[in-house]
Order: C-alpha cells, then sequence, then structure tokens
C-alpha cells in the first residue's frame, strides 16, 4: 500500500516524480522513486464519476494508465486488500503499491509529470478549488440519493430525498450563476475546475436526469461545450448521451 505519496515526494505544487514506499524492519518507510516508471493502472467502474475524474485526467495528460474494470461491491472484491476504504478509483501505482481516493489520485496524477495543469498560483488557483470543491459535492450529494432509492422502497426516507435533492438543485443553480462563460470556467485553459464539474453534470445527468436545462441557461452552454472534448467522450458511462 503506498503511504503518504506527497510528504516525499515533492511539495503539493512541484514536481511529483514516480516513488513508493515500502516499510522497514525498524518501522520507517524508505522512499523509492520508481526506474525505470512501468504503466500504472486505475481500477474502478464504468458509471463510477469519482473514477470517471482520474480517467478524463488521464486522457486530458496522455498518461500510460491501464484501466481496469472492477467491481468495489463484490463479496469477492480485491479492493479492500488494497484500499482500506474499499471504494474505487484505485490507482496501481507500482506493482503491490496503491493509491485510494478520486481526490488524491487527481491530484497525484496531475503532478506526475511536474506540469500541473493552470491554474497553478493567484486567485485563479482558489477559484478553481471553489468550482472542484462544488463539482466534488455534486457527486457526493447525487451518490446519497442514488444510494437512498435502491434501498427497499419501504424502508426509504422520504426527507433523505429530499434533502439530497434540494441540495442538487441549489449546487447546479450555484453553477449557474457563477458560469459566465462557454469555454473554460477559470483561466483561458481547460483546467480541473472543468474537469470535476463536467463529470459531476454528467453523473447527475446519468442518475438523477431531470430537466435542470430549460432555467439553468449558462450552465447548460458551458457544460454542452465541455463534454465535447475527446477526454469526456472516450470516458462516457456507456448509455449516456453526451451533450
Ligand atoms: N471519496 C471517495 C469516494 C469513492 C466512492 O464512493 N466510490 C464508490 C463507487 S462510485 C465505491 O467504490 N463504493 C463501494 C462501497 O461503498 O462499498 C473518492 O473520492 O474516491
Amino acid at each position: 500500500m503506498l503511504v503518504a505519496p506527497l510528504e516525499a515526494a515533492g511539495t503539493p505544487c512541484g514536481h511529483v516524480r514516480r516513488c513508493g514506499f515500502r516499510l522497514q524492519p525498524n518501522g520507517a518507510y524508505l522512499v523509492e522513486f520508481l526506474h525505470p516508471p512501468s504503466a500504472m493502472k486505475i481500477y474502478g467502474s464504468l458509471f463510477s464519476p469519482f473514477v470517471r475524474k482520474a480517467r478524463v485526467l488521464i486522457e486530458e495528460k496522455q498518461i500510460d494508465c491501464e484501466f481496469v474494470v472492477v467491481d468495489a461491491w463484490a463479496s469477492d472484491s480485491p479492493v479492500p486488500a488494497w484500499s482500506p476504504l474499499g471504494k474505487v478509483p484505485v490507482l496501481e501505482v507500482e506493482s503491490g503499491q496503491h493509491l485510494f481516493d478520486s481526490t488524491l489520485i487527481v491530484h497525484y496524477l496531475d503532478h506526475l509529470e511536474g506540469e500541473p495543469l493552470p491554474p497553478r498560483e493567484g486567485a485563479d488557483y482558489w477559484r478553481s478549488q471553489w468550482w472542484q470543491a462544488l463539482g466534488n459535492g455534486l457527486i457526493d450529494a447525487t451518490v446519497a440519493r442514488v444510494l437512498e432509492t435502491r434501498r427497499p422502497v419501504n424502508m426509504q426516507i422520504p426527507e433523505k430525498l429530499q434533502r439530497e435533492e434540494a441540495r442538487i438543485a441549489r449546487t447546479l443553480a450555484a453553477a449557474n450563476d457563477a458560469c459566465n462563460t462557454t469555454d473554460f470556467l477559470v483561466g483561458t485553459e481547460f483546467s480541473l475546475a472543468d474537469l470535476v464539474l463536467g463529470v459531476a453534470v454528467h453523473y447527475v445527468d446519468a442518475r438523477f436526469s431531470h430537466d435542470w436545462r430549460s432555467t439553468l441557461p449558462a450552465l447548460e452552454a458551458w457544460h454542452g461545450q465541455i463534454v465535447k472534448r475527446s477526454s469526456f467522450e472516450r470516458t462516457a458511462p456507456p448509455g449516456l448521451a453526451i451533450g
């Protein structure tokens, strides 16, 4: 298992080299830089928005990383052996060394070659963080709603569904209010803001399909453009209409 990869691999905004951490008999972790780097693997499902964030980034940056479909929910799933959280995505950095959680994996992959996507500093860096938090929250709320709908009908809690649906509606409206472009949410280039919110809105379309577009035209216009990127097209969940 990969432990605290950023501690020794570089500053959070600096150059991260592929490295592994091995536990020594004295309890210390030995940092090993990987030479030559072998192909990484990203494990997950075709439908998970968390996995898709990493896959879109891999496509955008043309990272040598194989996508392997695994079922985190299966009783014999290999995922808990790789991650104590038992969730996907899991990134196999090197044979037997695994990194978990989509936010950390995206951060790691983005810094791999030392050239993270812009913006890298200043007000735009924090604007991008704001959009990413909004998008990640939208995914969380939509997943929570999906899980509630999958419980037996007589055990579902209507208040829970309403609460998540209200959260989704507020978040989509906030994104619409803050969106004043049909190109990129922050600056003049594709950023993690576009990546995370683009994936999040598609996940709403896939799992909580409803007409938000007729009342949120700015969000619709931006999203319609961003999902035309090949990184989005190549990672679209089966059956999801693009655009
Ligand atoms: N915070 C995690 C969430 C990942 C997550 O919830 N993944 C789901 C798939 S969409 C999963 O693996 N669930 C399996 C389970 O809950 O047992 C991340 O960002 O990676």
